[in-house]
């Protein structure tokens, strides 16, 4: 019989990628969509695969609609990813982001011990836990935790809750600590598909300048097909432990500014690029480089892409989707 996926966050980046990889390895994927204005916006990134996924409403604030989803579906593996996923909007709306983020996930896990709790559990933790206490030091699944942002308090919430829930009711339920991973499906306010969006806006002369905020944040970027799979591996261990998904590798903002505006034939982004203080954070998580010798050693995974094969793929899906439309 073929195993059953539920994917919380099935319409997101990640829950798009994820929905197409279990496809490929025979699974039944399920997800669940919240009600939203515009449904046929909400299914861009898996329009291509509907026929071979089922969609139902769920939406994580909603307890009893949670509950009747595992009821109704009765999923062997669950990967909750839905989230108010964007760290600068949390300091805007930092109480739904806390609702979403936290207790959204006490809502799936409550779901999961009461009507799956035989079946496996993942949660889409993030390397904002760690915040700024480690300089500059690689991280792994031991460094110190320090949330800068009320995005990175909910997740470090949800973190540990997963833990709390695996060790009390003896369930499998894993966090998956995830360093940024990036794709042409990336939202375009995260600040890699904003400056490849950009670049390619002033390239076709649609726009004149790319307004940014902190150049000299760091980040430990890897490309968010190679990411689901490392989540799938961590369903697969025998004992439910959590790991730390990276590249090793980190680079500034400014660096990626640096790369794709030369890319793309504008030579310098010193003369598009300009500075504006709506997108610094209150609060800056300035250094992240992840240390994922534990996953490559006990799970076999490694990254596939570099940080130069992720932008260039970015460059010529974002600009085959938004510029090239009518030639
Ligand atoms: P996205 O923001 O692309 O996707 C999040 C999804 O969650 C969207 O489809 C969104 O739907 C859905 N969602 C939001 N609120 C609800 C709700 N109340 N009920 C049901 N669904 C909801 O995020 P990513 O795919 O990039 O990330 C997946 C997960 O991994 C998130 O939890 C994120 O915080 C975490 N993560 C991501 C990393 C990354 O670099 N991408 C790194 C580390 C962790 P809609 O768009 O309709 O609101
Ligand atoms: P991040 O991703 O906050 O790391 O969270 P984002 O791309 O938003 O920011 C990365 C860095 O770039 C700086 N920055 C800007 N960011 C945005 N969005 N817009 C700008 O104009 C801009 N200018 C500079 C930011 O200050 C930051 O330092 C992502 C999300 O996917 C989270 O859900 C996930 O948990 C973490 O990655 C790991």
């Amino acid at each position: 019989m073929k195993k059953k996926a539920l994917i919380t966050g099935i319409g997101g980046q990640d829950g798009s990628y994820l929905a197409e990889y279990l496809i490929k390895k025979n699974y039944d994927v399920y997800g669940i969509l919240p009600r939203r204005s515009s449904p046929e916006l909400q299914t861009h990134r898996i329009d291509h695969i509907l026929k071979k996924i089922k969609l139902v409403y769920g939406d994580i604030l909603d307890q009893s609609n949670i509950n009747d989803v595992f009821i109704k579906i009765k999923p062997d593996e669950v990967y909750h990813l839905a989230a108010q996923s964007h760290v600068g909007i949390s300091f805007i709306a930092a109480n739904l982001t806390t609702q979403i983020d936290y207790i959204g996930t006490l809502n799936v896990l409550e779901a999961f011990r009461k009507y799956s709790k035989n079946s496996k559990f993942y949660n889409a933790s993030s390397s904002e836990m760690f915040g700024n206490i480690n300089a500059k030091k690689m991280l792994n699944e031991k460094s110190l935790m320090d949330p800068a942002s009320p995005y990175a308090i909910a997740k470090l919430a949800s973190y540990h809750l997963t833990k709390v829930y695996r060790k009390s009711y003896g369930l499998f339920a894993v966090n998956g600590i995830l360093f940024n991973h990036e794709s042409e499906r990336r939202g375009l306010n995260f600040v890699t598909a904003k400056i490849v969006y950009g670049a390619l806006a002033i390239k076709y002369e649609i726009k004149k300048k790319l307004e940014l905020g902190n150049l000299d944040a760091s980040r430990d970027w890897g490309y968010a097909g190679d990411y689901v799979e490392a989540m799938w591996l961590m369903l697969q261990q025998k004992k439910p432990r959590d790991f730390v998904v990276a590249t090793g590798q980190t680079k500034t903002v400014r660096q990626v500014c640096e790369y794709v505006f030369k890319k793309i034939g504008l030579y310098s982004y010193k003369r598009y690029v300009t500075i504006n203080k709506k997108f610094m954070r209150p609060n800056e998580l300035y250094h992240l480089n992840g240390d994922s010798k534990k996953i490559k050693k006990l799970l076999g995974w490694k990254p596939r892409i570099t940080f130069e094969q992720l932008l260039d793929e970015m460059i010529i899906k974002i600009e085959a989707r938004f510029f090239k439309k009518n030639i």
